[in-house]
């Protein structure tokens, strides 16, 4: 049912301070300004732009800010405003794009996503593609940066617990995540992923077998528990040179035909629910450049094709 999605709803979530770097909070323009609405639009898809949102300037929430998660106000507020709103656009019907924004924003948009699909009986699994593993905790941190947290606190570890305020939480299980990509990790986030027992695909493994037989099983275990996928997307999931536009950059990451083969494959998969593209700095950006990739990748992830030839994964012909 999640492949029949005719209406896109765009979501800027221009947040930065949960990154160490300044500039994310351009992100959402520079994706409007590659061309993303026109190019859904060409794919057939009715597009809802909602603009970018603004939480309120004010605390909302007087709870007792977290050691070690620097700007938790501020996040707070965005992460209640966003989980709000991430929560109407899913029981809209509307399959949403979350374009941020730093990492955190996903706090807020699978905690909201994951509340509607409880909702309708349906088991949220999430894809991290990502350099990172962002399974910190205020407890595990070394930086206190609050993008690198988002994981672990979808999966419900504690040490954020009062960040939703009034908003509810919507955990989804450790076994539900998959980590794709991962090339850095703190020692201590090590020690928490392994102790929940976290899938991981990193880049040796991505080495070894290949992008397509590791996502073709994220993609297996979804459809076996009849599951819904959010993907959530970190720019520098991507080789720095394929996009130098964000504030992380990592060697040794996805390159970008590994990176269009797997959205292909997602695509072909018809279990994507919503996305979050995250970590874009135009800032950091050489002309354009990561926006541009990032909206040809989030083209192909909703059936734009390379050739518009039939490709071995989408076409095999019967056998007479
Ligand atoms: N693990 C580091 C931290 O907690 C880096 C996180 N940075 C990211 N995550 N860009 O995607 O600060
Ligand atoms: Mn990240
Ligand atoms: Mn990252
Ligand atoms: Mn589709």
């Amino acid at each position: 049912d999640v492949s029949h999605h005719k209406r896109i709803a765009l979501l800027g979530a221009p947040v930065e301070v949960g990154a160490s770097q300044r500039g994310t909070l351009m992100g959402p323009a520079a994706m409007r300004t590659a061309g993303l609405g026109p190019l859904l639009e060409d794919l057939g898809f009715v597009v809802e732009d909602h603009g970018d949102l603004t939480p309120p300037a004010v605390p909302l929430s007087t709870d007792t800010p977290p050691e070690n998660a620097r700007h938790y106000r501020v996040i707070q507020n965005w992460i209640q405003a966003l989980s709000a709103r991430a929560y109407t656009l899913a029981q809209s019907g509307a399959l949403p794009i979350f374009m941020g924004g730093d990492h955190s924003l996903s706090m807020g948009s699978v905690n909201g996503v994951a509340r509607h699909w409880h909702e309708q009986g349906r088991e949220l699994f999430v894809l991290w593609l990502d350099a990172h593993a962002d399974y910190n905790t205020p407890h595990t941190t070394i930086t206190g940066n609050m993008h690198g947290m988002s994981a672990a606190f979808l999966c419900g570890e504690s040490g954020l617990d009062g960040l939703l305020g009034a908003e509810p939480r919507a955990s989804i299980k450790p076994d539900n995540l998959d980590l794709f990509g991962i090339r850095s990790i703190d020692k201590l986030e090590k020690e928490l992923v392994h102790a929940r027992k976290v899938a991981i695909a990193d880049m040796r493994q991505i080495d070894e077998f290949g992008v397509g037989v590791l996502i073709r099983r994220v993609i297996e275990r979804v459809k076996a528990r009849n599951g819904v996928l959010h993907v959530s997307f970190d720019v520098d999931f991507l080789d720095p040179a394929a996009a130098p536009g964000v504030g992380t950059m990592v060697p040794g990451g996805a390159t970008y035909r590994e990176a269009h083969l797997i959205m292909e494959l997602l695509h072909d998969s018809g279990l994507m629910c919503s996305l979050d593209v995250v970590e874009l700095n135009p800032f950091l950006d050489e002309r354009g450049r990561t926006a541009r990739v990032m909206v040809e990748l989030v083209g192909s992830l909703f059936g734009q094709q390379i050739t518009d030839r039939p490709t071995p994964s989408n076409a095999i012909i019967p056998p007479a």
